[in-house]
């Protein structure tokens, strides 16, 4: 049986609409003659089947086994059930060989990439009623936001309150106001949302900061050692100064600067077992440029026995093209229709075997609203992409799998950390370097009124409340990863390939990669499908 079997299988069952287990798959690779036996399968397959599974399979390799029996008819089913601890097919020398059925194709584009050691054992590794799966923080359903100026209070309010507890008890802080009434040169710290940084005629920094009840300045000195932190300073980020107040107190020399940040111990929990997620996003399916080949490689690997412990899919986003994204995408669009990219997408995910778990969150690309937090697709859509029973939740929320949290953000403020940062703290080239920075302000888009569009709701849904294991994003289209305080930040690069837009700021994307996360480790692997 050629390496690729399995591999093949699934691409042609997949063709003909059906899912299907691994096991099964594993079972008709492993006859003498697969064509023949999915052919018989597919036959005999009841009207309403979506999966192909055992049950299905091992009644074809009796009967080929046995034709005689069959010819007998209604004692068939007896027979089938009374052996049930039949040996596999492949150790079975009398089943019938003959022409491979010229119909089958292999997966488009020829074999995956690293299916080295095809499976021939039992399937995925372990039982899925024994894993565990709990979302966090999911928004979906909770909207309460109208848009309206109380809204923004509420949230701006919430996002002080509760960053600003994780700097409180560091700093021995007072109200805006209470300072301006210090006396001057006292010692004063102040937690805020930072409401505007300039550089003064002299080369300092002056950064106001905002509480709930007022506003206060700060002076960063050019040649403090703090000044480096200054160009890596968002609006509406939560931070926390402290430092010498001038003769008449209208003003603060900083001393120090303290950000929510991750605790430099912070000790991630793993998985008391091997198990691994695939940690993918932007398909964008229905877009002239997503990579059908690449992507099927991908589903195909899932059913290798390389790919065995992979038993989680999580997916960050942009699971389709869209409409109206951005001007003049409809000239690169294959599928104009929503509804149908999304139809198209799910045909896409039945490739993925059934029995990985997949939880989804939308994009900018999605039919959601544009504005942050996106809440999860709706009734319609899930419809739609009911085919695995994905989880589908909003953007962001936190999965927790395997006692395992990863928070799951799409990462359109990637773009603006980008925009805003020096080159050499955040670039589309290491784009978790960028992602470092949201780690430190723990907030997944702190700047509000700038790109990344939010929606004000009674709750900062952004706001980082505790302290994910594994923090994944996506929306760059680069693929990049690395640890800061512990914590693994993972930008999982994207299915599409180079768009015009792309090819005219020279953004050159990382695509048909899958990083893929040892939970018990959280080290990464890239398996490369393009
Ligand atoms: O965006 C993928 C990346 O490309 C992300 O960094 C934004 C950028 N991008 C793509 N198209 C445009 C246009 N037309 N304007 C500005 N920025 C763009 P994604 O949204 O995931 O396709
Ligand atoms: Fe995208
Ligand atoms: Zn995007």
């Amino acid at each position: 049986m050629p390496l690729e079997g399995p591999a093949r299988i699934v691409s042609e069952l997949t063709s003909r609409g059906y899912n299907a287990e691994r096991e099964a798959v594993t079972r008709i690779a492993s006859a003498d003659d697969p064509a023949a036996v999915l052919e018989r399968v597919i036959e005999e397959l009841p009207a309403d089947a979506l999966v192909v599974r055992l049950e299905h399979v091992d009644p074809v390799l009796s009967e080929l086994r046995e034709p005689d029996r069959r010819a007998g008819g209604p004692n068939d089913t007896d027979a089938r059930a009374a052996e049930p601890d039949r040996p596999s097919a492949a150790n079975d020398p009398s089943i019938s060989t003959g022409a491979r059925n010229p119909n089958t194709r292999s997966p488009d584009g020829g074999s995956a990439v690293e299916t080295k050691g095809v499976s021939e054992g039992a399937g995925r590794s372990s039982d899925p009623a024994e894993r565990s799966l709990e979302i966090v923080g999911d928004m979906t359903g909770e909207s309460t936001g109208t848009g309206e100026y109380g809204d923004f209070v509420s949230v701006f309010r919430d996002r002080l309150d509760r960053l600003g507890s994780k700097l409180r008890g560091r700093v021995n802080h007072r109200p805006a106001t209470a300072i301006e009434s210090m006396p001057g040169g006292s010692e004063a710290a102040m937690v805020g949302l930072v409401n505007d940084v300039r550089s003064t005629a002299s080369g300092h920094w002056l950064i106001e900061l905002e509480d709930a009840t007022g506003t206060f300045p700060w002076l960063v000195m050019k040649d403090r050692e703090y000044v480096d932190l200054v160009d890596e300073l968002l609006r509406d980020e939560v931070l926390a100064m402290e430092g010498t107040l001038a003769d008449d107190s209208g003003i603060g020399f900083v001393d120090s600067m303290y950000f929510p940040d991750v605790p430099r111990t912070y000790e991630p929990s793993t998985a008391d077992r091997h198990v691994q997620a695939a940690l993918i996003s932007d398909v964008h399916v229905g877009s002239q440029e997503f990579m059908g080949d690449a992507w099927n490689r991908f589903a195909d690997w899932l059913h290798t026995e390389q790919a065995r412990h992979v038993e989680y899919l999580l997916i960050a986003g942009d699971m389709v093209e869209g409409v109206g994204v951005y001007p003049n995408q409809d000239e690169e669009l294959d599928v104009i229709d929503i509804y149908e990219q999304y139809e198209l997408f799910s045909e896409h995910l039945k490739r993925v075997p059934g029995d990985i778990e997949i939880v989804m969150i939308p994009g900018n690309h999605d039919a959601v609203r544009l504005a942050e937090p996106q809440p999860g697709f709706d009734e319609e859509l899930r419809e739609i992409m009911s085919v695995h029973d994905a989880r589908i939740v909003s953007n962001p929320s936190t999965v927790t799998i395997e006692g395992v949290s990863v928070l799951m953000y799409h990462g359109v403020s990637l773009d603006e950390v980008i925009a805003e940062l020096p080159e050499e703290k955040a670039s589309y080239d290491d784009p978790h370097k960028a992602m470092y920075h949201l780690l430190k302000k723990r907030h997944v888009a702190p700047q509000f009124g700038g790109h990344t569009r939010l929606a004000p709701e009674e709750r900062d849904y952004l706001v980082m409340e505790e302290v994910p294991d594994v923090f994944h994003t996506g929306h760059v289209h680069k693929l990049g990863f690395g640890k800061y305080h512990n914590v693994l930040a993972i930008n999982s690069g994207c299915w599409q390939a180079q768009t015009d837009f792309q090819k005219s700021v020279n953004i050159d994307p990382d695509a048909g990669y899958a990083p893929i996360v040892d939970l018990d480790t959280l080290d990464v692997t890239v398996q490369k499908f393009s």
